[in-house]
């Protein structure tokens, strides 16, 4: 079965509220103690390459012995490969609530990213997720980004500058994992803005967290400072369920499932989590069960 996650099916009209205004709702335990202990331990059996479906996730940044070990970790779509992920990047909950904030019909999961941000790792850029997006129609997304660890500045948790999902959306980001000043591009993004002073939140909140934040908002995250404290998380990225491929260039890991002369979504690749009218892919609960991507009984 994929999480229930109660307390992400009952946003209120006060929680829209925050999240239009600021660009990010913060929901705090989210996860049990138990299911946050299982989602860490997948982190160690993914990074070497122990995999419960025999599947590659579609990305894999990092490998032990031959990466950079000052960099931070990531993976994409680790549901296809690790059956704990899945229930958590599948859950309904999830794509309920990005429904409720976005005023969608339904969601669907575009990716989920694994973040292991090990002690002594560098920043990653600040960004907006949507910038990503030009290979979609429309190039809409909101991100369920949920925390393994308490995460505090030190570990260089998220931060986000709240209002910005109301500025101009800029081009994909250049250095992504390594820059040296992390918030460059989002000054300047601020100033074409006209924002002259823009000032980062920074998200203190316990393991078993999460944040949903809009698609255009800038974030990303300091270095991970701390000799000894990990900062792992896994951003679930959503999109709307009736979206289509666009006629522009980009999405170099989601245009493998494009097909020929065809510009809609496979649920097999792009499952849909919730939608108002009550569909869900019909397989995702015997996959989060036993692997196997069937809706025969
Ligand atoms: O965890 C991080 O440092 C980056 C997360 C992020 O950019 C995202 O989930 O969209």
């Amino acid at each position: 079965m994929s999480f229930d996650l109660p307390r992400l099916a009952n946003l209120q009209p006060a929680d829209i509220e925050r999240f239009q205004h600021d660009g990010f709702l913060v929901v705090e335990k989210v996860l049990s103690p138990d299911r946050v202990e299982a989602l860490r331990a997948t982190f160690t059996r993914l990074f070497a390459g122990k995999f419960d479906t025999g599947i590659y996730p579609d990305e894999w940044y990092w490998r032990e012995g031959m990466s950079l070990p000052d960099v931070t970790r990531h993976m994409a779509n680790a549901w296809k490969a690790d059956l704990t992920v899945a229930r958590l990047a599948l859950s309904a909950d999830v794509g309920r609530a990005a429904t409720t904030l976005t005023g969608w019909s339904g969601a669907r999961l575009g990716q989920d990213t694994i973040w292991w941000k090990a002690p002594k790792t560098k920043a990653v850029t600040l960004h907006q997720d949507t910038s990503f997006l030009d290979y979609l129609d429309p190039p809409q997304t909101i991100t369920c980004w949920v925390t393994l660890d308490d995460t505090h500045r030190d570990v260089g948790t998220l931060e986000y500058v709240a209002g910005s999902h109301r500025w101009p959306l800029t081009p994909i980001p250049e250095g992504f994992h390594a820059p040296d000043d992390y918030r460059a591009l989002m000054k300047n993004a601020a100033r074409l803005a006209g924002v002259l002073d823009p000032q980062p939140s920074f998200i203190e909140i316990p393991a078993g967290s999460c944040v949903l934040h809009a698609g255009e908002i800038w974030h990303g995250s300091a270095p991970n400072n701390a000799a000894d404290r990990m900062r792992r998380s896994i951003g679930i990225h959503l999109t709307p369920a009736d979206v289509r491929f666009s006629d522009r260039p980009g999405g170099y890991i989601c245009r493998r499932y494009q097909r020929t002369d065809d510009p809609s979504l496979d649920e097999s690749y792009f499952p849909i989590l919730w939608t108002n009218d009550g569909h869900r892919t019909p397989w995702i609960e015997g996959y989060c069960k036993t692997g196997k991507r069937s809706a025969r009984r």
